[in-house]
C-alpha cells in the first residue's frame, strides 16, 4: 500500500499540470485500477486535491499544508480570544476538547483548532464533515456571565463576526441564515454549534464551534451534502490562507463580544438583521413539535425568530431548521 502511495505522488509531482489517466497510474505503480483510485480516496482524506475528469484522469490540485499554532498566532490582534489556544493535527470533536478544558478551569477565550475532526458534529448530533487541511474546525470557550435564556444570542453573534470576517478575507457577500448556518450564494459554507454548561440559571461555560468550508473542493463533500455545501475557495475561485482568516475571526469576535458584554443586544441585533437572508421570507421552519410556515418578520431581542403564518398568528421559534 504504502509503495504505491509514494509512486502515485512522485508521479503527479514529476507531471504537476498533466492528466494522468488510472491506466496511466497502475502502470506506474504496478497494481490495479481499484487500487490506484482506493489510494486516491485515501489521499483526498489527508487533504491532497485532486480534480477528476472523465476520460483524462487525474490532476494534483494542491497537496495539504498544515497550520502551526505559531502560524496562527503570530500577529493575532486580540486580549482574550485566542490568547490561549491547542493547536491538533487529528480529533473527534473540538467541542469536546474544548468542554474537557472548561471543566478543568480553562481560561476564557480559550481556542481549540484542529486540522481534521473524525467525529464532527452538528446540532442535535448531526454530522459535520471535517476533512483534513481543508476548513477551520475550531472551539472557543466563553464564560459570559449571561442568564441562560441569552444564551442563543451568542449564536447569532457569533455569525456576525464570522460574515464580518469573510468579507475581509474575500470579495464575497456572505448571508446568515437562521440560526446558525453562514450561505454564500445560496450555499452552507459555515455552521455554527453552541453548546453550554450550566447549573440552575448560571452559566459555567459556553463552547463556540465554529465549522468552516475554506479551501474545500467539491470532491471533498460526501454526495449527499454536494449541492448544498460550498467552500470559500470554490465561491472566490482561490485559495485562502487560512491561518490569517483565524485571526481575523477572532478579532472580529472579540470586539462583538465585548460590545455585547457593555452595550447589550440590540447594537448587534441591528448587524444581525442587515445580514440576515430570511428576514421578510416564505418559509417553513420545522421544529421538533412540527412545522410552521410562514413569513419571518425578525427577531426578538433575545434572538428568537418571529413567523407569521397566513391566519395572523406569530409565533415564536426557538430552535429549528429552516427550509426557503
Ligand atoms: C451546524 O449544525 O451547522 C454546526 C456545525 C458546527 C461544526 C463545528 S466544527 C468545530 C466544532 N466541533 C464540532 O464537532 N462541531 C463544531 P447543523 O445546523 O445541525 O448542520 C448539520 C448539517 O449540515 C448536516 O446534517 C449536513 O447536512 C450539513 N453538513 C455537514 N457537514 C457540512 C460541511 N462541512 N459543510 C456544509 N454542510 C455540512
Amino acid at each position: 500500500q504504502s509503495g504505491i502511495r509514494k509512486k502515485l505522488i512522485e508521479a503527479f509531482t514529476n507531471n504537476e499540470n498533466e492528466y494522468l489517466s488510472g491506466q496511466k497510474l497502475a502502470d506506474i505503480a504496478g497494481c490495479s485500477r481499484t487500487a490506484i483510485w482506493k489510494q486516491i480516496e485515501e489521499l483526498r482524506k489527508e487533504g491532497f486535491q485532486f480534480q477528476a475528469v472523465r476520460r483524462k484522469g487525474y490532476k494534483i490540485v494542491s497537496i495539504p499544508t498544515a497550520m502551526t499554532a505559531d502560524k496562527i498566532t503570530l500577529g493575532l490582534k486580540t486580549e482574550i480570544f485566542g490568547r490561549n489556544l491547542y493547536y491538533y493535527d487529528s480529533v473527534e470533536s473540538t467541542q469536546k476538547i474544548a468542554s474537557k478544558l472548561a471543566n478543568e478551569a480553562a481560561e476564557e477565550g480559550t481556542v481549540v483548532i484542529s486540522e481534521e475532526q473524525t467525529a464532527g458534529r452538528g446540532r442535535m448530533d448531526r454530522k459535520w464533515h471535517s476533512p483534513k487541511h481543508t476548513g477551520i474546525w475550531m472551539s472557543i470557550l466563553l464564560r459570559p456571565k449571561i442568564p441562560i435564556s441569552k444564551a442563543p444570542q451568542l449564536t447569532l453573534i457569533t455569525a456576525v463576526g464570522v460574515v464580518q470576517a469573510i468579507e475581509e478575507a474575500t470579495e464575497l457577500l456572505p448571508q446568515i441564515k437562521w440560526p446558525n448556518d453562514i450561505m454564500v450564494n445560496g450555499k452552507k459554507i459555515t455552521g455554527i454549534l453552541t453548546e453550554l454548561q450550566a447549573e440552575a440559571d448560571s452559566i459555567h461555560s459556553v463552547i463556540i464551534g465554529i465549522g468552516m468550508n475554506v479551501n474545500t473542493l467539491e470532491a471533498d463533500f460526501p454526495e449527499e451534502i454536494r449541492r448544498t455545501a460550498s467552500s470559500l475557495s470554490i465561491e472566490a475561485g482561490r485559495t485562502i490562507g487560512r491561518e490569517e482568516l483565524i485571526r481575523t475571526i477572532l478579532e472580529k469576535l472579540e470586539k462583538l463580544y465585548l460590545l455585547y458584554l457593555t452595550k447589550g443586544f440590540l447594537p448587534i441585533k441591528l448587524m444581525w438583521e442587515s445580514y440576515a437572508i430570511s428576514i421578510g421570507k416564505q418559509i417553513i421552519a420545522r421544529t421538533i413539535t412540527g412545522e410552521i410556515s410562514g413569513k419571518t418578520i425578525g427577531i426578538t431581542e433575545d434572538g428568537v425568530l418571529l413567523i407569521e403564518d397566513s391566519a395572523g398568528v406569530i409565533h415564536h421559534i426557538y430552535s429549528a431548521d429552516i427550509k426557503m
